[in-house]
């Protein structure tokens, strides 16, 4: 009987992968945070994070209140509704309420005393800019990707106007409006000077892409980006695949960007929540497969916001080199959901995706997102590299450095070149 192969203790492989996700810094690739030169749009502080859509819809389930009346109130006083109802009359156990308390103790905030005027108060002594480095400190991220839309008229004004920009927030062009309410966008188009009409002839494709590049330059956009409901098809009879076909695509092979693909948001479920109403649906992956096999020279990124989807997902990315699968979004980032993910995403594609990026909306939030994504990517990361140390294979602290590089941006980063 041969004699067993040493391996190298447990112990030493939790404290070499729990220090390489603690101390490597990461790349969030999709959030909805703005370079502070966009002054109000960049949200921030101890109202925002108890306004923030997740606990709006968490709020509707506890009060008789209508809706009506609490978009009525001043943001102070949704934040004292949703403050008094989900964290006093109710413990704020769900994920949304535990990541502001997360937030609050890693900010060195004393949360046993419940004082929200004394939390208030706190927060009115920082300056922005020392606010931003604060966070991004305390949430280990080193880059930011924004949400960045020329539909949207706040923000066009600042990227019309100009700024100096800060090189931690990278951008990616968010086309929604183009692809899911055309023909109604090409009156905008046309407004701003683009020989668009309605019928998606040659000229107005042209001219499309113009818009793109246009955006493209001024953004200097690392990727393109859009939402698309669960019954998205490709080829389909809208609008939006022949959209994507003669004028993103293009557009994308052109400039050398990813086309990213956020599949299966059902908007407005309950428009009477406005942003907290949009719902979940499946959807058919053969859209997203038939994208990545008919454009192989083009790049996809794609996240579904459908748990029956994500094992389908991994497995199209097998098969797939063009396609980079990210993030636990939205209603998949609860704990649950993101070891599953995780742990499956690993199984199937070893290294070659981005398991989660924070959709932060509120620039604390980076410290909620990432420290709870963190602690479970280390939790899987152990177990894997344990595994490995099972069969004698001995990980090098370097080794396990660079795949957790890899797997906080580096692999969208190489991907995207
Ligand atoms: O469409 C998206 O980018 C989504 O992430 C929505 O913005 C959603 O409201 C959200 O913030 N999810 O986390
Ligand atoms: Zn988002």
């Amino acid at each position: 009987m041969a004699e067993p192969i040493p391996r190298i203790p447990r112990a030493l492989i939790e404290s070499q992968v729990t220090s390489a996700v603690a101390s490597t810094t990461a790349y969030d690739i999709h959030t909805h945070l703005y370079d502070p030169a966009f002054g109000n749009l960049l949200l921030w502080g101890i109202d925002d994070l108890l306004v923030y859509h997740y606990l709006v819809a968490e709020v509707f389930r506890v009060t008789d209140l209508p809706t009506e009346t609490f978009w009525k109130l001043s943001k102070t006083q949704q934040a004292d509704l949703i403050w008094n109802e989900l964290f006093i009359q109710n413990s704020p156990i769900s994920e949304a309420c535990r990541g502001v308390l997360t937030t609050l103790n890693l900010l060195g905030l004393d949360v046993r005393r419940r004082d929200l005027p004394a939390l208030r108060a706190w927060f009115s002594q920082w300056k922005l800019d020392d606010y931003v480095t604060r966070c991004m400190e305390l949430g280990g991220v080193r880059k930011i990707s924004m949400t960045n839309s020329p539909f949207d008229p706040e923000e066009r004004a600042v990227w019309e106007q100009g700024f100096g920009r800060d090189d931690r927030f990278t951008a990616a062009l968010r086309i929604d409006p183009l692809l899911l309410e055309w023909p109604k966008t090409s009156g905008q188009l046309a407004g701003w000077g683009y020989s668009v009409e309605p019928g998606l002839n040659d000229t107005t494709i042209s001219e499309i892409r113009r818009f793109l590049a246009d955006w493209t330059r001024k953004f200097n956009a690392q990727y393109l980006m859009v939402s698309l409901p669960p019954d998205f098809m490709f080829p389909g009879p809208g609008p939006e695949a022949v959209l994507i076909e003669k004028a993103i695509l293009p557009h994308c092979r052109e400039h050398g960007l990813p086309f990213a693909l956020m599949i299966g948001v059902q908007r407005a479920q309950n428009p009477s929540l406005r942003l907290a109403g949009d719902g979940s649906g499946r959807c058919d992956l053969t859209a997203l497969a038939n994208l990545c096999a008919g454009a192989l020279e083009n790049k996809f990124l794609a996240t579904v916001l459908s748990r029956e989807n994500q094992h389908e997902l991994a497995v199209l990315a097998r098969k797939f080199g063009n396609l980079h699968i990210f993030g636990c979004w939205w209603f998949m980032n609860i704990p649950w959901v993101v070891e599953e993910m995780t742990r499956m995403r690993i199984e199937l594609l070893g290294l070659s995706f981005t398991p989660q990026h924070s959709d932060a909306r509120v620039l604390d939030q980076l410290i909620y997102k990432w420290s709870h994504s963190r602690q479970i990517i280390t939790k899987v990361l152990v177990e894997k590299y344990d595994a490995l140390a099972a069969t004698g294979w001995e990980p090098t602290q370097n080794e396990i450095a660079r795949d957790v590089n890899n797997l906080l941006g580096g692999a969208f980063e190489s991907f995207c070149r």
